[in-house]
């Protein structure tokens, strides 16, 4: 097995420690810094945080909107005793691509700004003295990143991103970074697949390790400690009697512990937090432990003042005390993977997470809100670049379900948010995304894409594809706003009708709809853009959505305003949050409120 994501977890024989903290930090415009020597340290005394993106410390634009090469370093010391170790370095996330360098060596690189990767030091390291960690970043957008944009080169010579997608292109060392020192042999990974019986569950698992023939034990605990399942092999099933099912809202996690031994004696040991659940689609309807489920709740950001993009535990958790506020139980990814303590915490809390790829963009327009709407194609798909930008779209669904895999809150994988679906070469391309994370995936999640206004029912075979099908729709704001609202309604009534003549036999979601308000922003009679306005705009799409039976799921646009490229459709970033970007409600969240505490889970 080529890499292991697995989360670093300081255990009887692995220690993590955190490489966190102020880091030395510069920019390359000229893109020099390999031919100046930097990879031996970098110039200059600048520091700034790890984890964040960035762009916001600074009071000069140049940086917010800076496009191109980034340096950071930091030291740490390696003590002798990890000599006989495995001394691995984990990024939890380099946006969007980079290399690391370990006193001056080349150690590895890597694209894509999403995902953790690991640099393996021991070739490089100094033995019982300080070593050098340096990290070339760079930011740029093109046809062939996840997610995709362009980088345009002003008359001055500076870079700056243009995307196809609307959201700040955040960079940095935006998650944590870790040195992990692990057994020289040991876990690499793990996969859980869960069963139902009559009053038991099955939790079938497969232990990879790079001991070869070494002996493999699972065990798992209850939340009092109880032993309740073991198993012997690195492949075999724990037999749960009386289980408590992992339900939405009402989350149970099992703890399990791998042991790896040779001879009796303990290599490597891994523990983690599993909640046993089944969930998978029948008909119309999302089946969780064999039960309906109706998702409520929203689209995200990982979004914050000052830090960007960064890991933020505060805000995380206050996210969360407000989803439960709001009586939400779900929320996609949109549009890249979060970072891994956000998976976490959904699992501890039992929130139903439709995990996105960074695959947004793919449809050239620097305003795709507006554009997809007129029905404009761009023949994305037919693109000579298009073969690079698959094969980066491949390996990063690999990492997505290889970290992501045995979370419990992980329901869904969205494997594109708002592609062009037209063209000639639209279904060869869906079909190995669609077919490849069948394959990777044991448990076999339902697998959809976020549809945009063009991809209506009927001309858009690529929808078949889904497992369910995910509408982000704007009637009555980028399209008949206003006092067009009645033919608004008509319109999403007539796309909706449409959709269940197409008779595809799959529940429906709403993944995005929404309009932007300003907070405090008040009218009466209403207009676009105030409180009234979006009130109103609500409940219309509300009616649509109880009156369907397919409609199994809403999930408004978005949690919280957030930062997108500045332009006279932005007042400073999108203002769609039901909660502000400083995590206060705005009024639209008291409607929401009443209308999801009163709904029951399933419908
Ligand atoms: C969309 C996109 C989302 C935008 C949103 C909007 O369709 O998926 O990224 O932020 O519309 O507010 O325009």
């Amino acid at each position: 097995m080529e890499r292991s994501l697995l989360y670093p977890r300081s255990t009887k024989t692995r220690t993590v420690i955190s490489l966190d903290g102020m880091w030395k930090f510069c920019l390359d415009p000229q893109g020099e810094g390999e031919k100046q020597g930097w990879p031996q340290g970098i110039p200059g005394h600048e520091m700034i945080p790890v984890p964040a993106s960035f762009n916001d410390f600074y009071t000069d634009k140049d940086i917010r909107e800076y496009t191109g090469d980034f340096w950071y370093e930091t030291t740490f010391d390696a003590s002798e005793s990890w000599r006989d170790h495995a001394v691995d370095l984990r990024i939890g996330a380099l946006t969007h691509r980079g290399t690391v360098y370990l006193n001056g060596q080349k150690i590895v690189s890597h694209e894509g700004g999403y995902l953790p990767f690991v640099a393996h030091l021991n070739a490089a390291i100094i033995w019982n003295g300080k070593n050098r960690i340096v990290i070339k970043g760079n930011n740029e957008l093109s046809y062939t990143s996840l997610p995709a944009g362009m980088t345009k080169t002003l008359s001055s010579g500076k870079k700056m991103t243009k995307p196809f997608f609307d959201f700040f292109n955040y960079a940095g060392l935006n998650r944590s970074v870790k040195l992990l020192i692990l057994p020289e042999q040991s876990i690499l990974d793990y996969t859980v697949n869960h069963r139902l019986a009559d009053k038991q569950a099955l939790v079938d698992y497969e232990v990879i390790s790079s001991l070869e023939g070494g002996e493999v034990e699972v065990r798992l605990y209850d939340e009092e400690g109880y032993l309740v399942a073991s198993s012997q092999g690195d492949k075999g099933t724990l037999q749960v009697e009386d289980p408590h099912l992992w339900e939405v809202r009402q989350a149970y996690l099992y703890h399990l512990v791998i042991d790896l031994k040779t001879q009796g004696q303990l290599i490597d040991e891994y523990e983690d937090e599993i909640g046993i659940r089944t969930f998978r689609v029948e008909n119309e309807r999302f089946l969780l432990n064999d039960h309906p489920v109706y998702l409520k709740g929203f689209g995200k950001h990982e979004d914050s003042d000052v830090v960007g993009r960064g890991t933020n535990m505060g805000m995380i958790k206050r996210d969360f005390e407000l989803m439960k506020w709001i009586g939400a139980n779900s929320f996609r990814t949109s549009h890249y993977p979060y970072s891994e303590e956000i998976y976490q915490m959904a699992d501890r809390e039992g929130f139903l997470v439709i995990d996105e790829l960074p695959a947004v963009g793919f449809f050239e327009s620097l305003m795709n809100f507006l554009d997809a709407s007129g029905g404009k194609s761009t023949q994305f798909f037919e693109r000579e670049t298009i073969p690079e930008l698959k094969k980066n779209h491949l390996d990063v669904l690999y990492d997505l379900v290889l970290r992501d895999k045995n979370h419990a809150c992980v329901i869904a994988w969205s494997l594109f948010n708002e592609p062009e679906t037209s063209g000639d070469s639209v279904m060869a391309y869906f079909k190995d995304i669609f077919d490849y994370a069948a394959k990777l995936d044991v448990q076999k999640r339902p697998r959809t894409f976020a549809l945009v206004m063009n991809s209506k029912p009927g001309i858009t075979p690529v929808a078949e594809l889904c497992d369910f099908i995910s509408l982000n729709r704007y009637y009555g704001w980028y399209l008949l706003g206003g006092f067009e609202m009645e033919e608004a309604r008509a319109a999403l009534v007539e796309e909706m009708d449409a959709w269940v003549d197409w008779k595809l036999n799959k529940p429906i979601i709403f993944t995005e709809y929404g309009c932007d308000h300003l907070q405090g922003e008040f009218k009466l009679p209403s207009v676009q853009w105030s409180v009234e306005y979006e009130i109103a705009f609500l409940k219309m799409y509300e009616k649509v959505f109880d009156h369907y039976a397919c409609v199994q799921g809403e999930q408004i646009w978005n949690f919280a305003d957030f930062q997108t490229v500045e332009g006279i459709m932005r007042v400073n970033g999108n203002k769609k949050g039901v909660f502000t970007r400083d995590r206060q409600p705005k009024l639209t969240a008291y409607h929401l409120k009443e209308r999801w505490e009163k709904m029951p889970d399933s419908k």
